[in-house]
């Protein structure tokens, strides 16, 4: 049997993020499952790294009922992050360079000494050198922002960019700090980091065991974005758009007028 053309499928979702163009979901006419889904998903970001971008981290996706809400898939997922996603903390972003962008609060670990593949996360404090607030801007490949679970995968769970705020030492919890969001200085989404799997803590070991699964190990030295506690809320232009995590402080970005 001949199975989905993984490089076709890859390449299509990597020529909509260049273009910010929509396309329709390909998964269920293309026979995609989740391990071709994350088979294209290495392919998709392979092409960025043959064009000089390197993989800086990884990202969670879906580890809150609220977003498994908004977007009506209800499995924990994970993709990859580059350097090009990155922007500086108070940086600014063009609506005009992604499709219909949407940013939602998130919890940054730097990761330091982690376990063989295989092996539990034993001390977080050991695996985890700093904790930042941050934000992420994803913005799904797929026209309306409505996709599949191997749909989502295959296009690297929309990530698009991402800022890190200030890193700061791990606290004693981390379990139930306030998360907001605020556009424009007014409240567009509050919630707690206890959304998170309960505890942010716990995507950590949730990412080590999937991405373990495929065989990608997470570096010393890479930003872990642990999920959104919150529904993600649409990026206008020319909007202030801020993160804040009790006891971590906040994470900013401006978006072009
Ligand atoms: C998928 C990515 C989800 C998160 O933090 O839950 C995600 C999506 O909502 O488009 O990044
Ligand atoms: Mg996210």
């Amino acid at each position: 049997m001949i199975g989905p053309d993984i490089a076709g499928i890859a390449e299509k979702l990597g020529a909509a993020a260049d273009t910010a163009t929509a396309i329709p979901q390909l998964a269920a006419e293309t026979g995609l499952d989740v391990d071709a889904a994350y088979a294209v998903q290495t392919a998709l970001v392979k092409r960025r790294l043959d064009r000089g971008e390197r993989l800086v981290g990884l990202k969670m996706g879906l580890t809150s009922k609220a977003k498994m809400a908004q977007v009506g898939v209800d499995e924990v997922i994970w993709g990859r992050l580059t350097d090009v996603m990155r922007v500086p903390d108070g940086g600014a972003v063009d609506v005009g360079d992604f499709i219909h962008p949407r940013v939602e609060p998130e919890v940054a670990f730097l990761l330091d000494r982690l376990p063989d593949p295989g092996e539990p996360v034993g001390s977080f404090t050991r695996a985890v050198r700093a904790v930042a607030p941050a934000i992420e801007l994803i913005d799904s490949r797929y026209a309306n922002f409505t996709f599949s679970l191997p749909d989502v995968i295959a296009d690297n769970t929309s990530a698009a960019a991402f800022v890190v705020g200030p890193w700061a030492p791990v606290p004693d919890g981390l379990d139930n700090l306030g998360v907001l969001l605020e556009i424009d200085g007014r409240v567009a989404q509050v919630g707690s980091t206890a959304a998170i799997l309960g505890d942010p803590r716990r995507a950590l070991d949730e990412g080590l065991r999937l991405a373990g699964r495929h065989g990608v190990r997470l570096r010393k030295g890479w930003v872990f974005l642990a999920g959104a506690a919150t529904a993600a809320v649409p990026l206008r232009p020319g909007a202030h758009v801020r993160a804040t995590v009790e006891k971590l402080g906040s994470a900013s970005l401006k978006v072009l007028p």
